[in-house]
């Protein structure tokens, strides 16, 4: 038995160190991660949850309480923090860490930060790839969990199944969750913080921009849940909605977001198979010399004649 495929059977077999090394080894992207994503079984799909929202709008204390109420319902879960800067001593996770110290010790949570860790593909590929080991390893439930703003967003609507909005009351994130397109990709919104007097007016504006932005009833209804994570009020009906969505996508599996996942799913593999095989042919060891030596090289001219030495390779 080959090496990757007995480390592919532990982690199915629920082995927590084989699968925390695994994740290292996607992390850092090339070919062995992918002759270990070879020999990884497909997992049971659509059980990624993807969470967002602007910094400090409560994304970590709830997704400590959502892991907490998937436990009582006696899901197992699997909480990714997506980092696309930082290595894991980062300010904010180490800040994470500490307020999902509540799930510490329970064997049917598995905590995880992914950086990029200069892998090819990005945030989104190793995010992917983590999403496949742990659907592998049996988790229930996967939390994507992201950590800062931008790339990351991107990477959770390219991988999750189902967004997961979260917006605090005031600041004025609503407005900035527009720009940044947010709300038309949330599959569900939680109104976070809602222990505070100015969570219902956020709520009604919230109300009125889904209503405004999905104005059709024949696709999934955007969900909207005031919640207190602090209180643990409304992680029930948030928790509801969540699977509510994830039953939804078993009988819709052909929507124009499930194909948008599939078809960057596919994208992602070319990419990173094509740039591999690229970095292989001697043409692009001398591009990087030409690159060492030439201060303002042609890199348009460079990349025709790497591709050109690539296409006549057997
Ligand atoms: N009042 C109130 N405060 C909350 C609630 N949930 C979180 N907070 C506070 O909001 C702040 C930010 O919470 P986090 O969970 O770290 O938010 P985050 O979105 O993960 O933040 P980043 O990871 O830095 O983007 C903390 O000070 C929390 O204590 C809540 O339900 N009610
Ligand atoms: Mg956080």
């Amino acid at each position: 038995m080959s090496d990757e495929q007995s480390r592919a059977d532990a982690i199915v077999q629920g082995d927590r160190r084989a699968l925390a090394q695994a994740l290292t080894t996607v992390e850092r992207g090339g070919q062995s991660a992918r002759a270990l994503l070879r020999c990884i079984p497909a997992g049971a799909s659509g059980r990624v949850v993807g969470i967002t929202g602007a910094p400090g709008a409560g994304k970590s204390t709830l997704t400590t309480a959502l892991a907490q109420e998937f436990r009582v319902r006696g899901l197992t879960v699997a909480i990714v923090a997506v980092d696309p800067s930082s290595p894991i001593t980062g300010g904010s996770l180490l800040g994470d860490r500490i307020r999902m110290y509540d799930l510490a010790g329970d064997s049917g949570v598995f905590i995880r930060s992914m950086a990029n860790r200069g892998r090819y593909g990005g945030i989104a590929a190793a995010t992917a790839d983590a999403a496949t080991l742990m659907a592998a390893a049996g988790y229930d439930v996967i939390l994507l969990e992201t950590v800062g703003a931008g790339q990351s967003d991107v990477a959770v609507a390219d991988v999750a199944d189902t967004i997961l909005l979260v917006e605090a009351p005031g600041m004025g994130d609503e407005v900035q969750s527009i720009k940044a397109g947010l709300l038309e990709i949330a599959d569900v919104i939680a109104v976070s913080k809602s222990d505070r007097a100015d969570a219902p007016a956020t709520f009604q504006q919230l109300r009125a921009l889904v209503q405004m932005q999905h104005p059709s009833t024949d696709a999934w209804e955007v969900q909207l849940c005031g919640v207190s994570a602090l209180q643990k009020t409304g992680i029930g009906p948030l928790t509801d909605a969540l699977l509510a969505h994830q039953q939804w996508l078993i009988q819709h599996p052909y929507t124009p977001r499930a194909m948008h996942r599939r078809k960057s799913s596919l994208h992602r593999a070319i990419e990173t198979q094509l740039f591999e095989s690229l970095t292989q042919t001697a043409s692009w060891v001398q591009a990087q010399h030409i690159l060492a030596s030439d201060r303002q090289p042609d890199t348009d001219a460079l990349a025709q004649m790497v591709l050109a030495a690539w296409r006549t390779t057997p």
